[in-house]
């Protein structure tokens, strides 16, 4: 069989997922919006199925992944040999391009390109829907990264998953001036994995069933904002949710916090820089770490870079802009 090789990009959430109603489906709680990133950040995958190979070999960044990451792969690889009636093992090398202990998130690339390839390598031309799907079973936030530009992942509510999936709500050429600041800090060993975090916050915060309840609606908000390209509301909504999720957060047992006296400076910095200017032309977003995505337009892209860049503590800095999805690569550029 041919083997095939793919490049995909992460994306940053602006309204979250941070709950399951399903964890081995990876079936959200509630609906979410991200926008892709572009080729600043990437993750390169090459896969091949072989008859020979008795069981999935997975290396990433040239180390032989563990058993727990290769377990996460093969629930993708598993969806895709069903459907496409073969048994083979699978050869997958990945490669992420991220900045050395940037401590962003790579499973959404990583599992976006992995699907794709896969999909592929094992003869099946999916639709966008049916690779969705299957990269949300390695990640949830993966099932996004497999559309360019403004995404929604939809809740569902069919227990097989069948109806949990993204969207695309606009392409990148949409809305082109929107750009995301990345201020990476100081690196912290990440206190709680997300799956853990979902997983204590929807147990036991008493904000959480109310968070859910409000989603429909922030979404709502939320893809009026995009589609009508109407940049103050969509950075405030994004400042507003961002905080939501870490309120919900501190309000579970034992708290789980991500944010540190870097993130709590840069979003000083970023409303400051609002106030200063008499209107909200940057906003700030942070997942489950400290480090922070604020965006902004082109116009202001430099000012906030260097703004941020002027934190203690702030190791460096990232424009990107937003991303066209996962491409195919030619065979010179596999990875074996
Ligand atoms: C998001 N995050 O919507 C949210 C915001 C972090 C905070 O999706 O367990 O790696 O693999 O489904 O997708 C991070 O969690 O979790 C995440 P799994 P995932 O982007």
């Amino acid at each position: 069989m041919e083997k095939s090789t793919w490049l995909a990009t992460p994306n940053i959430a602006v309204v979250k997922y941070w709950g399951k109603r399903d964890s081995f489906l990876n079936l959200p709680d509630n609906g979410s919006v991200s926008v892709t990133m572009d080729e600043a950040l990437k993750t390169i995958t090459t896969v091949e199925f072989d008859e020979r190979l008795e069981s999935d070999l997975l290396v990433l960044n040239g180390r032989r992944a563990s058993a727990e990451e290769t377990a996460r792969a093969k629930k993708v690889l598993d969806a895709i040999r069903k459907k496409a009636g073969i048994f083979a093992g699978a050869r997958i090398f990945s490669r992420n391009n991220f900045p050395t202990a940037a401590g962003i998130a790579s499973s959404a690339s990583g599992f976006a390109a992995l699907a794709c390839a896969a999909s592929d390598a094992a003869g099946l031309s999916p639709s966008k829907r049916e690779l969705s799907i299957f990269a949300r079973l390695g990640s949830g936030s993966a099932c996004r990264s497999v559309f360019g530009g403004f995404v929604e992942w939809k809740r569902g509510s069919r227990q097989d998953g069948s109806d949990s999936y993204a969207v695309q709500i606009a392409p990148a050429d949409h809305w082109k001036e929107i750009r995301n600041v990345i201020a990476i800090t100081n690196p912290e060993r990440k206190k709680i994995g997300s799956a853990r975090g979902m997983e204590i916050t929807s147990r036991t915060s008493k904000l959480y069933p109310q968070r859910v309840r409000l989603a429909p609606k922030v979404i709502r908000m939320m893809k009026r904002a995009i589609r009508k390209r109407e940049l103050e509301t969509f950075l405030l909504l994004t400042m507003r949710e961002s905080s939501h999720l870490h309120a919900v957060m501190l309000d579970s047992f034992p708290p789980i916090i991500y944010l540190n006296d870097i993130s709590r400076q840069i979003m000083d910095a970023v409303l400051g820089y609002n106030e200063a200017r008499d209107e909200i032309c940057a906003g700030y977003t942070f997942d489950a770490g400290p480090n922070a995505h604020v965006y902004t337009t082109q116009k202001h892209a430099g000012e906030v870079r260097r703004l941020l860049s002027e934190i203690e503590g702030v190791r460096q800095t990232i424009v990107c802009k937003v991303g066209r999805g996962p491409r195919k690569l030619g065979s010179s550029e596999a990875l074996f």
